[in-house]
């Protein structure tokens, strides 16, 4: 696995409210991306209550994750999350994300899907969510991002490279520096047999 993360925080805080953690083990990986609801401080203290589960419960499956984010969030700030997890003997992926975090898929043949976030939030969220699972290709990437990346970022074909490093730098620059209304987070996630 190889991951590469860009993260900016919104034009006038220093504090993004986007949080993520990422790791590896003998037979998983796991990603997840969180961005607290609101901005500055608070934002980021609800997405660290959704990392630090996260932290705390890596070899449970993504819906249990979800769930159990869900039920500490209950009655605090919510906030909006998307999680991934390979497992790789079974060779299988699973993601679900809950809110403006949004997952691409790039399968072996560079067609790339931009999967549908299911509604709302997590604060105590009582809806069924949907969790897309599927096998993976011999390579395979991922980008999970925050909604401050815009729909006309996600064409640019830089998004399409195997290496996540390029595709970080790439982004980068196609930036500016420039500031956004809302934190940024970009995370590519490298996948190799
Ligand atoms: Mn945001």
């Amino acid at each position: 696995m190889q991951t590469a993360v860009y993260q900016q925080p919104k034009s006038g805080q220093y504090q993004c409210g986007d949080s993520y953690f990422y790791t590896e083990t003998e037979n998983e990986f796991i990603c997840v991306l969180a961005d607290g609801l609101g901005s500055g401080e608070e934002a980021k203290r609800s997405s660290e209550v959704v990392i630090n589960i996260i932290k705390e419960n890596i070899h449970t499956t993504v819906e249990q994750l979800i769930e159990r984010c869900n039920q500490q969030l209950m009655g605090k700030r919510g906030a909006v999350i998307g999680v991934l997890k390979i497992d790789f003997p079974t060779r299988q992926y699973t993601f679900s994300s809950i809110g403006n975090i949004g997952i691409v898929t790039i399968p072996e043949n560079g067609r790339k899907k931009r999967n549908i976030p299911n509604p709302g939030y997590l604060a105590g969220y009582h809806r069924p969510f949907k969790i897309v699972s599927d096998k993976l290709d011999s390579v395979m990437n991922f980008i999970l991002f925050s909604d401050g990346v815009r729909d006309k970022d996600l064409s640019q074909y830089f998004l399409l490279e195997r290496d996540v490093k390029r595709v970080v730098e790439a982004y980068k620059a196609y930036q500016g520096g420039e500031t956004r209304k809302d934190d940024t987070t970009l995370i590519a996630i490298h996948y190799h047999e």
